[in-house]
């Protein structure tokens, strides 16, 4: 599986001197977000992580090879190739033996990070348990990947497209963590609250690295949710979000939208819906995301 993996020279070097490196996702890029604020939302989240200590390593897959850190050309193509997979668990082995292009979901970047050797991985949101799954069986691989791959995930919680209760019910059954930074609560992406609390609060680098270390040490494979709330003066008003994510999951249900397709389709309709203003918020806490990713992959290294 190694043989895989093509670092850019940026990673390579880093790896060779032993620098802090944090994984970004790609399907953020091309499922995620509008061309070009995608690509140079991309840049810009790789700008935080170096302004901070540490060195990006975005993820995709690329002419059969798992590229770990993209140049501006990669970046590009996968931000503006509408032909971009959105590649999980499930799809890796055949965007990589058909040589497709492909954006790794939340489960997918995991994976890659821990063979690439990487510990910290930032996001916006992860998937999770779809309202109604009790009926589709929806529930997001992000979810399984997290119970067994030892990477530490930090995003902005979950979005209430999906059913926040259930997503850390499962979570919990299968022993993954929920940390929390500067609040009890866990964060519902767009807005700061869901209602719902994290775990355990844990404000610092080091207090967070060192609950991940532990855990690793006492041989609990398995991920860590970061989970860390948009700043408030990007976040959404509540009584918005949820009239719009009400409005999409009928739109979804009435088109019959499924598998793979959903969370797309939900994402986009947002958009829409909030005439982009979601848009902004979302690329804030990614951009916060990398800072509190950035300073706990150094406080890990150290
Ligand atoms: N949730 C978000 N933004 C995203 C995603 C989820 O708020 O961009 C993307 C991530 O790549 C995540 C994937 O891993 O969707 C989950 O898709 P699914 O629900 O199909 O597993
Ligand atoms: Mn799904």
């Amino acid at each position: 599986m190694q043989s895989f993996l093509l670092f850019s020279p940026e990673v390579a070097s880093a790896r060779a001197s032993g620098k802090p490196i944090v994984a970004l996702e790609s399907t953020i890029i091309s499922h995620g977000m509008p061309y070009p604020q995608n690509v140079q939302t991309a840049r810009e989240v790789e700008d935080v992580i170096r302004a901070a200590g540490a060195v990006p390593a975005t993820i995709a897959i690329i002419d059969g090879r798992i590229c770990v850190g993209l140049s501006n050309e990669q970046l590009e193509l996968l931000g503006s190739s509408p032909d971009a997979m959105k590649v999980s668990r499930r799809d890796l082995a055949y965007v990589l033996s058909q040589k497709r292009l492909g954006a790794t979901t939340v489960a997918a970047t995991m994976i890659c990070a821990q063979l690439a050797g990487i510990e910290v991985f930032v996001t916006g949101g992860i998937g999770g348990v779809h309202r109604g799954a009790e009926t589709s069986f929806d529930i997001s691989a992000d979810l399984q990947e997290l119970a067994h791959t030892s990477v530490a995930v930090v995003c902005a919680g979950v979005k209430s497209i999906l059913d926040i209760g259930l997503t850390l019910e499962y979570l919990e059954t299968h022993g993954v963590p929920v940390l929390s930074v500067g609040q009890p609560g866990f964060p519902a992406f767009f807005t700061r609250e869901s209602g719902f609390k994290a775990d355990f609060q844990l404000d610092t680098p080091e207090e967070q690295a060192a609950f991940i270390r532990t855990k690793w040490q006492l041989g609990l494979a398995g991920g860590v949710v970061v989970s860390n709330p948009v700043p408030s003066e990007s976040a959404m008003p509540t009584k918005e979000i949820d009239t719009i994510v009400r409005l999409a999951l009928i739109e979804a249900d009435q088109q019959g939208v499924k598998g793979k397709a959903v969370t797309p389709f939900l994402l986009g309709r947002i958009k829409e819906l909030t005439e982009g203003r979601s848009l902004a918020t979302n690329i804030a806490l990614v951009k916060h995301n990398a800072l509190v990713g950035a300073r706990l992959a150094v406080a890990l290294n150290a």
